[in-house]
């Protein structure tokens, strides 16, 4: 018999796509990144329209709404700017108190976190890692691999996105390729 109590998921999450209603998608490309890697000389060389990543979020309620969920999964792809790897612009929450979950999907990278004290540290992203970003805590992930990056993140809908601090003062340290190998390189 037909039980007409069981709806079909109006969402659905398979593998790094998310389909479904209230889902937008938006993608970066290096122009969108203007100021955020290191070596300014090998970024202006590239084309400006380079993908770099693209995010694709449900947000099934306002931005600003307290106690309400937004979710996204976020495709980084393979490459380098000078020796620097490709990766999100980073930010901040711009309510403090907030926090954040990430979680590996696809593909190998970092998790850079800095502290309102400046400090710097990382973990590795792989499918099955799980990471949690306390408030007051910068974020931004950097695709390690040769292949995409794909990792998914749950945040509350009124963290914000205080892009504007990374902007003006940059992460303390890079991560680059060294030797073939990611170092954080502190500046
Ligand atoms: C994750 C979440 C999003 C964020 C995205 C890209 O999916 O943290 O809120 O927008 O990563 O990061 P950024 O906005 O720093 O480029
Ligand atoms: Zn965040």
């Amino acid at each position: 018999m037909n039980d007409k109590r069981i709806y079909e998921s109006p969402l659905l999450f398979i593998k790094d796509s998310l389909i479904g209603e209230n889902v937008k998608r938006s993608l970066k490309t290096l122009a969108d990144l203007q100021g955020v890697f290191r070596n300014c000389e090998a970024y202006e060389q590239m084309s400006p329209d380079t993908l770099l990543y693209e995010v694709t979020c449900h947000m099934p309620v306002e931005e600003g709404t307290i106690g309400g969920l937004y979710f996204g999964i976020t495709k980084i792809y393979p490459g380098k700017v000078g020796g620097e790897y490709f990766m999100t612009k980073g930010h901040f929450h711009t309510n403090m108190d907030c926090g954040e979950y990430y979680w590996g999907i696809e593909g190998e990278g970092r998790l850079i976190m800095m502290d309102q004290t400046r400090k710097v540290w990382s973990e590795q992203v792989f499918p099955g890692s799980l990471h949690y970003i306390p408030g007051g805590v910068a974020h931004r992930v950097a695709n390690i691999g040769n292949s995409v990056l794909s990792f998914a993140a749950c945040w509350p809908s009124n963290a914000g996105h205080n892009y504007q601090v990374i902007l003006e003062n940059g992460f303390s340290a890079s991560l680059q390729c060294v030797n073939g190998t990611p170092q954080l390189i502190e500046i």
